[in-house]
């Protein structure tokens, strides 16, 4: 059976689920989406994901055509109708069609569009070896240009930043903001220990507010660890004993080299275990 994929208050099959070219999300990647994942039948953190769609639409001064308990709906609908306990949402809502100009007052009907889908998992093996990752030279968006907490349709900053890194042969990659001070990953936050300390770099460094990032701080804070959200440099990440990204699609992820260098002795560290046997354990409750 063909997926169904939910536009606008209809279900298409996948291969019908179509958006014009007309459409300023194609055109100009304006429009706004979330990442949200599903674990057994339930939406994880439904009511966070739908704050910050409704924060960057707000932003981009994008009227959302449903409301926020309309789209709570749809979301858990369309996971269902297609049978998913374990999967990944994505919600867009795009300006809609215009003209072949920027004005978005000529765009009249926002798109909204859910699509419900298996997740394709990073390899078991990833957790339990850790990840290599590089620092690439695409600097993270100027905040005062973009601001990094709205999750818009123009991924091109994150875009550059993967593809330096996957020739690099890594597949998330470290970006820097125009500080030089640590930002955040391509998708995914960031976190360096050190002397049993947890810190990672605040929302000002210009990053988004990743929610696996605010789910892992407050699992670290009721374990008893001390978390600070504080700026980093590289220097802190290098000499870190552990280093973990977190986010929608990784969970908690341990990374064990950066830049070639060995993080603590190389290997995924304690506190990283223990979080991420603490993200699964919220995770399959
Ligand atoms: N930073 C950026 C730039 C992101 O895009 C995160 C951090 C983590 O945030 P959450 O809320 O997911 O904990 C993201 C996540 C994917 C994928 O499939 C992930 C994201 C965007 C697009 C695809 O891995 N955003």
């Amino acid at each position: 059976m063909s997926l169904k994929v939910y536009i606008n208050g209809k279900l298409y099959d996948k291969d019908d689920a179509k958006i014009s070219v007309y459409d300023h999300g194609l055109l100009y990647g304006d429009g706004v989406f979330e990442g949200i994942r599903s674990y057994g039948g339930k939406v994880f953190r439904l009511k966070e994901h739908l704050d910050r769609l409704w924060d960057s639409a707000k932003a981009i001064w994008l009227e959302i055509p449903i409301s926020k308990a309309e789209m709570a709906k749809v979301i858990e609908d369309t996971l269902k109708v297609n049978g998913i306990q374990d999967g990944y949402i994505r919600a867009v809502v795009t300006r809609g069609c215009g003209t072949l100009g920027l004005d978005p007052n000529e765009c009249s009907d926002p798109q909204v569009i859910i699509i419900a889908d298996r997740i394709s998992l990073y390899p078991d093996e990833l957790y339990q070896k850790g990840l290599e990752i590089v620092t690439v030279s695409t600097m993270r968006n100027h905040p005062a240009a973009l601001s990094s907490r709205i999750k818009s349709l123009n991924y091109l900053n994150n875009i550059l930043a993967k593809i330096e890194g996957l020739q690099a042969g890594c597949i998330e990659a470290l970006m820097l903001n125009h500080k030089g001070e640590v930002a955040e990953c391509t998708g995914d936050n960031i976190f360096a220990v050190r002397a049993g300390l947890i810190r990672t770099p605040p929302c000002e460094a210009g990053i988004l507010e990743g929610i696996t990032r605010d789910v892992v701080i407050g699992l670290a804070r009721d374990a008893g660890f001390e978390v600070l959200e504080v700026p980093l440099t590289k220097h802190d990440i290098y000499i870190a004993d552990e280093v973990f990204l977190t986010g929608t699609a990784a969970e908690v992820v341990p990374v064990v080299k950066i830049d070639s260098r060995s993080i603590g002795n190389g290997t995924p560290g304690k506190i990283t275990r223990n979080l991420i046997a603490r993200f699964k354990k919220l995770t399959q409750s």
